[in-house]
C-alpha cells in the first residue's frame, strides 16, 4: 500500500514535470520585430523562468558578418585555446573583457541586446566578458550544471544581477550539444558549486532533486536567435557527438550597481556605449581587436594580452 502511494507520487511528479517542460517549451520564447519590448509580460516570463529566448535576434545578414568575423584568420580567433572537459571531450573557445568595435563589440552594446539585458536587469548594465564557445563536430566537449553566479560570487560580485545572452552562430539541437536549463532553478539562490569530474558545477545531489521539482528544457536554437538568462539559472550542455558543429557567441552583463569588489579576471565596472541595432550592418571594423583584452590562449589569464592597434 505504501508503495503503491510512492509509485503513485512518484508518476504524478514525473506527470506534472513532463506538462511543465511542455509548458515551457512555449513559455518565455519571443521573435524579434523591431518594435520588440520587454513588455510586462516578457519580464514576468524572465522573472519566472529566469530566460527568455528570442527567436531571430538578428537576421541572416547580421549573423553572416558576425560569422565571417569569427571565423576570419585575422579575427579573434587567434585567441583560441582548448578545455578538456574531463570526459574526452574539448571546449574551444575564445574570452575576452572589454567590448571594443569589432562586430561583437557593436552586437553586445546594440539596443536589442544590452537594451534587452537592461531592462531585464532592471538598471544600467556594463560589457562583464564574452566568449566565443566553438563545440566542434564529433570532439566537442560538455559543460556540467553550473550557475554562472556560482563562479561570479567569487569573483566578488555582491548581487546576483548579472546575465548573460547567448547567441546561436549555428543551428543548435540536442545533437550537437544544445543548452539545457532547469526554468525556475535562479529562484533557489546561488547552489554550492564544488569539483565535478573535471570542472568546477553545481552540487551534483542538490541538482539531482532539484530536477524532482522543476522540468528541464533543451534549448534548441536556429542561427541568430538568442537566449537571454539569469545568472543563478542552472544549465549545463552535452558533448557534441554529431557531425555538425555548434557555435555560440556569449556576452556577460553586469548590473553598473553592482562593481565587484575584487579587482580580478573580468571586467570591473566600465561604462558601455550603447549603439542603435542599425550599426550591426554599418560596422566596418568587424575584425579590429583595438581595446579588447583577450584572455591569453598559453596562460588563459585575461589581463595579458591587450590589443593596442588594428592588424
Ligand atoms: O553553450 C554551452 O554549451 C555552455 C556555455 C556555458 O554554460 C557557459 O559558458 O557558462
Amino acid at each position: 500500500m505504501q508503495t503503491s502511494k510512492v509509485a503513485l507520487a512518484k508518476s504524478s511528479n514525473k506527470e506534472y514535470l513532463t506538462n511543465q517542460a511542455a509548458k515551457n517549451m512555449t513559455e518565455s520564447i519571443y521573435t524579434f520585430t523591431e518594435d520588440f519590448d520587454v513588455t510586462p509580460s516578457v519580464q514576468a516570463d524572465f522573472d519566472k523562468n529566469g530566460y527568455i529566448i528570442v527567436r531571430s535576434l538578428f537576421d541572416s545578414e547580421e549573423v553572416t558578418l558576425l560569422k565571417d568575423a569569427l571565423e576570419s584568420d585575422e579575427g579573434i580567433i587567434r585567441y583560441a585555446f582548448g578545455r578538456d572537459d574531463g570526459e574526452g571531450g574539448k571546449i574551444r573557445m575564445v574570452l575576452w573583457n572589454q567590448p571594443g568595435n569589432d562586430i561583437t563589440g557593436v552586437m553586445a552594446r546594440c539596443e536589442k541586446v544590452a537594451g534587452t539585458m537592461e531592462k531585464l536587469l532592471g538598471g544600467e548594465v556594463y560589457h562583464y566578458h564574452a566568449k566565443l564557445i566553438m563545440k566542434d563536430a564529433r570532439t566537442g566537449g560538455a559543460f556540467v550544471w553550473h550557475q554562472d553566479y556560482g563562479y561570479w560570487y567569487e569573483n566578488g560580485c555582491i548581487f546576483p544581477d548579472m546575465g548573460t545572452v547567448s547567441i546561436a552562430l549555428d543551428k543548435a539541437t540536442q545533437e550537437n550539444g544544445c543548452l539545457k536549463v532547469i526554468p525556475g532553478s535562479h529562484r533557489i539562490g546561488r547552489i554550492d558549486h564544488v569539483l565535478v569530474g573535471h570542472q568546477m558545477g553545481a552540487d551534483v545531489e542538490r541538482v539531482t532533486e532539484i530536477q524532482k521539482f522543476l522540468p528541464l528544457v533543451h534549448v534548441e536554437l536556429e542561427p541568430g536567435d538568442a537566449l537571454f538568462f539569469h545568472c543563478n539559472l542552472l544549465h549545463c550542455s552535452e558533448q557534441n557527438h554529431s557531425d555538425k558543429r555548434r557555435w555560440a557567441f556569449l556576452v556577460a552583463y553586469n548590473r553598473a550597481s553592482n562593481n565587484p569588489v575584487i579587482e580580478h579576471h573580468h571586467s570591473r565596472y566600465v561604462p558601455m556605449a550603447k549603439v542603435p541595432n542599425s550599426a550591426i550592418k554599418m560596422c566596418t571594423t568587424t575584425t579590429d581587436l583595438t581595446g579588447k583584452d583577450f584572455s591569453d590562449p598559453a596562460t588563459e589569464d585575461i589581463k595579458k594580452v591587450t590589443e593596442k592597434t588594428q592588424r
